[in-house]
């Protein structure tokens, strides 16, 4: 007999499977393949590494109700290190880490959230006694594909803003004789929509998806914010004098929203800063200037 709560779950992750399909262009109607792929009991092993960041990325995922948290990694993922979720701490989950990179290796996904620092040999961003660019150095070669989670993580972000004493590079360029192939889910933070999507593509096609010039899956980073944003034509509601950035930024925050499709900046009345651009910290300054300082 199925129970009402997991009834509720299992009606919400089909819903959340629904506007996975969606932003990967599948058509709603796909939502059934999409709930089989995610639901298939090879749960592909995670290793969530946390860099230099404000942990936002992992809050804005920990936030999704559809499908929850916990149904997303114990049901779609088999996350096994994640240092803000994980009860234990100290040399044993240290441990725990790079054992797990060995035990899966070729095997895992690696997210990162967070820039790595690299002035200095990396002194400046140190985890256990070790610094973030060793870690990565260690742990990242090993995996079967990188998800940078936000656009720390993808292009340095916040921690790289200049004058970025520490050179907080994204992952690609804090480690450029990596070869494992890296996916970009950038935004500040990025949309748990999108994250999830990567991984269905992965589980449904065996690849990872077609990327754009900035390493982005194109299925949520193909449009500009303008070009979908519901306000444009809107004067009493478009962001434009207050120096909305959409015109030069790409994701699918108009279509697929934040928080299960509420709502996403323009629609709570804030301007896009475009958050989901490299360098939008330098390129973007100031946020509320209607000026075309974006795109230097
Ligand atoms: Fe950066 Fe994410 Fe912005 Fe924060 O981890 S993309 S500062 S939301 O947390 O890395
Ligand atoms: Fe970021 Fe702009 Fe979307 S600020 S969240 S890319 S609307």
């Amino acid at each position: 007999m199925i129970e009402p709560k997991q009834e509720i779950t299992r009606r919400s992750f089909l819903k959340f499977c629904g506007v996975v399909a969606g932003a990967l262009g599948l058509g709603p109607g796909a939502a059934v393949k999409v709930a089989q792929a995610l639901s298939s009991s090879e749960r592909p092993p995670v290793l969530w590494l946390h860099f230099a960041e404000c942990t936002g990325c992992s809050e804005a995922i920990l936030r999704t109700t559809g499908p929850f948290f916990d149904v997303l990694i114990m049901n779609v993922i088999s996350l096994d290190y994640h240092e803000t979720l994980m009860a234990a701490a100290g040399q044993t989950v240290e441990d725990l880490l790079m054992d797990a990179a060995e035990d899966y290796r070729g095997e895992f996904f690696a997210v990162v959230e967070g820039a790595i620092p690299t002035a200095d040999n990396g002194i400046y961003g140190m985890i256990g006694g070790r610094t973030m660019l060793s870690i990565a150095g260690e742990i990242l070669p090993k995996a079967k594909a990188i998800i940078s989670c936000g656009t720390c993580a993808a292009y340095g972000g916040l921690p790289a803003a200049e004058p970025n004493p520490t050179q907080a590079k994204g992952v690609a360029e804090s480690l450029p004789e990596l070869t494992v192939p890296v996916v970009n889910v950038s935004g500040c933070p990025p949309n748990p929509v999108t994250f999830v999507g990567v991984i269905a593509d992965f589980l449904l096609q065996g690849r990872l998806p077609r990327l754009d010039i900035h390493g982005r899956p194109l299925f949520a980073y193909r449009k500009k914010i303008h070009s979908e944003c519901p306000f444009k034509y809107d004067v009493s509601r478009c962001q434009k004098d207050n120096g909305c950035k959409g015109q030069w930024t790409y994701n699918n925050c108009p279509t697929i929203k934040f928080n299960d499709g509420i709502s996403f900046p323009m629609q709570a009345g804030h301007p896009c800063i475009g958050c989901s651009e490299p360098d939008f910290w330098d390129h973007n300054t100031p946020f509320y200037h209607a000026t075309k300082s974006n795109g230097k």
